[in-house]
C-alpha cells in the first residue's frame, strides 16, 4: 500500500529559536519516516507561490515577509495519516487555541510566528511536495518500519 505523504516546514522563528531538533523529534518518534529534507532560504516569489491560496487574504503580504525572514527547514514525512495527525502534532493556527502538547501549544504566542507549516489535506501535500522537491523524494528501507506499522 502507497503511504501518505505530508509537507512539513520548520518556519524561520523555528529555525532561529533553535527548535529544528525539537520538532522534528516529535514526528520522528511518533513512528513516521524521514522522506526528504533541506534548509533553505527561499525567495519571495516563490513563498508567493507556496502560499498562493491565500493571495487574497490582508496577512498575505506580513505572511510572505515572514517566510523570505530566514532559512526554513522543508521535510517530507511518511506514514498513515501522516497529513492529519501530522496537522495535530502541530496544533490549531493561532497558538492561543492550540492545545498544550502541540508545537504552536508548547512553542508559539502569535499567529504570524507559528514556527511551522503543515500541509492541510492529501491534495495540497502532493502540490507541496512538487514545488519544494521538484527532483523527488528519497526513497529507503526503513527495518523499524514492522515494529511501528501492523
Ligand atoms: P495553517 O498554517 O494552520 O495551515 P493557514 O493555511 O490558514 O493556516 O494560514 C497559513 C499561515 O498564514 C498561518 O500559519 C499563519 C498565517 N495566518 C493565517 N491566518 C492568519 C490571520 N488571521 N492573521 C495573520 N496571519 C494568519
Ligand atoms: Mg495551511
Amino acid at each position: 500500500m502507497a503511504s501518505e505523504l505530508s509537507f512539513i516546514m520548520i518556519k524561520p522563528d523555528g529555525v532561529q529559536r533553535g527548535l529544528v531538533g525539537e520538532i522534528i523529534v516529535r514526528f520522528e518518534k511518533k513512528g513516521f519516516k524521514l522522506k526528504a529534507l533541506k534548509l533553505v532560504q527561499v525567495e519571495r516569489s516563490f513563498a508567493e507561490k507556496h502560499y498562493e491560496d491565500l493571495s487574497s487574504k490582508p496577512f498575505f503580504a506580513g505572511l510572505v515577509e515572514y517566510i523570505v525572514s530566514g532559512p526554513v527547514v522543508a521535510m517530507v514525512w511518511e506514514g498513515k495519516g501522516v497529513v492529519l495527525t501530522g496537522r495535530k502534532i502541530i496544533g490549531a493556527t493561532k497558538p492561543a487555541e492550540a492545545n498544550p502538547g502541540t508545537i504552536r501549544g508548547d512553542y508559539a504566542i502569535d499567529v504570524g510566528r507559528n514556527v511551522i507549516h503543515g500541509s492541510d489535506s492529501v491534495e495540497s501535500a502532493h502540490k507541496e511536495i512538487a514545488l519544494w522537491f521538484p527532483d523527488g523524494v528519497v526513497e529507503w528501507h526503513s527495518s523499524l518500519h514492522p515494529w511501528i506499522n501492523e
